[in-house]
């Protein structure tokens, strides 16, 4: 396996302007501890970067950031390079899945880790923000512009797809996931049956799609106390030690087709805790069994 990485230094989907150093702040400070501990060639693939500053109406540069992420992606899946997406806010993962899923025939399974469900459209978000709607965009709901990104819709088919973490929703998204079949696993469940019995389900689910497989981690998954580095944390997170350890779980390394790390907000971050929790789940996601 080789890999890529792509930074994603975008904030105009997010709350907060600070995640779009996210990706600068993963480069300097931890690329080169991790790439060293790590049985793979990586490169370092680039930064795509958003206008800045940032228009008033941020519509246009989140589909040309979207653009221009999912062309980078597609290109690196062509050539047989596994990219690793760092963000940057979640709406990365619009042009990051799609290009990935627009470089192969076969559908691709995606785990969703995050505390959000991510699943609003215009029509069901106060906030308006795109980092709340990238996965009801890659399920083929939201903007036209978006969701037909790769000429590919939906990008990820609701069976193939699974939710960790979830804590927080608003009214509309688990109606909308529910509709979709998407199974999501709250906090409340994820504590009640433990992480591996849980984990162990979704993988199967999304190792399941005949395409592999991909991971999107929001780092406000995890407890906030422990990684405070994100724009939107929220109390009662996952433990990023036991994250990583079970992590390690995945069906398959040779059927990993990317993984995304989201929502680093170095602002929020001052000590680097957050940051330096990095290496350690991406490594997790690249050892087998
Ligand atoms: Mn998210």
């Amino acid at each position: 396996m080789r890999l890529a990485v792509v930074g994603a230094a975008f904030s105009a989907g997010g709350a907060h302007p600070g995640c779009r150093h996210g990706p600068e702040a993963f480069r300097e400070r931890e690329f080169r501890r991790w790439k060293k501990g790590l049985q793979y060639p990586v490169f370092w693939r680039g930064i795509v970067r958003e206008a800045s500053p940032l228009p008033t109406h941020s519509g246009s540069t989140i589909t040309s950031n979207s653009q221009r992420l999912m062309r980078q992606t597609r290109r690196l899946r062509r050539g047989g390079v596994t990219p690793v997406i760092i963000g940057g806010d979640h709406s990365c993962a619009i042009g990051s899945w799609a290009g990935i899923a627009a470089a192969q025939r076969q559908p691709l399974g995606l785990l969703w880790i995050d505390a959000h469900m991510d699943a609003h459209t215009p029509d069901t978000s106060e906030t308006q923000r795109v980092h709340g709607m990238p996965l009801a965009v890659l399920l083929g709901e939201g903007q036209s512009k978006l969701i037909h990104l790769a000429g590919l819709c939906p990008v990820i088919e609701a069976r193939y797809c699974c939710i960790i973490g979830v804590r927080s929703y608003e009214s509309g998204e688990p109606e909308r996931l529910s509709r979709l079949g998407v199974r999501f696993y709250t906090m409340e469940e994820v504590q009640r049956r433990g992480l591996p019995a849980v984990l162990a389900e979704a993988w199967r689910r999304v190792a399941a799609a005949p395409g592999g497989f991909g991971v999107s981690l929001d780092l406000d998954v995890l407890e906030p106390m422990l990684a405070p580095g994100v724009s939107v944390p929220e109390a009662r997170g996952l433990n990023p030690r036991l994250l990583a350890r079970y992590l390690r779980q995945q069906p398959g390394k040779q059927r990993l087709r990317g993984i995304e790390v989201v929502e680093l907000n170095p602002a929020r971050d001052p000590q680097g805790q957050t940051r330096r929790l990095l290496p350690k789940l991406l490594s997790s996601l690249l050892q087998n069994r």
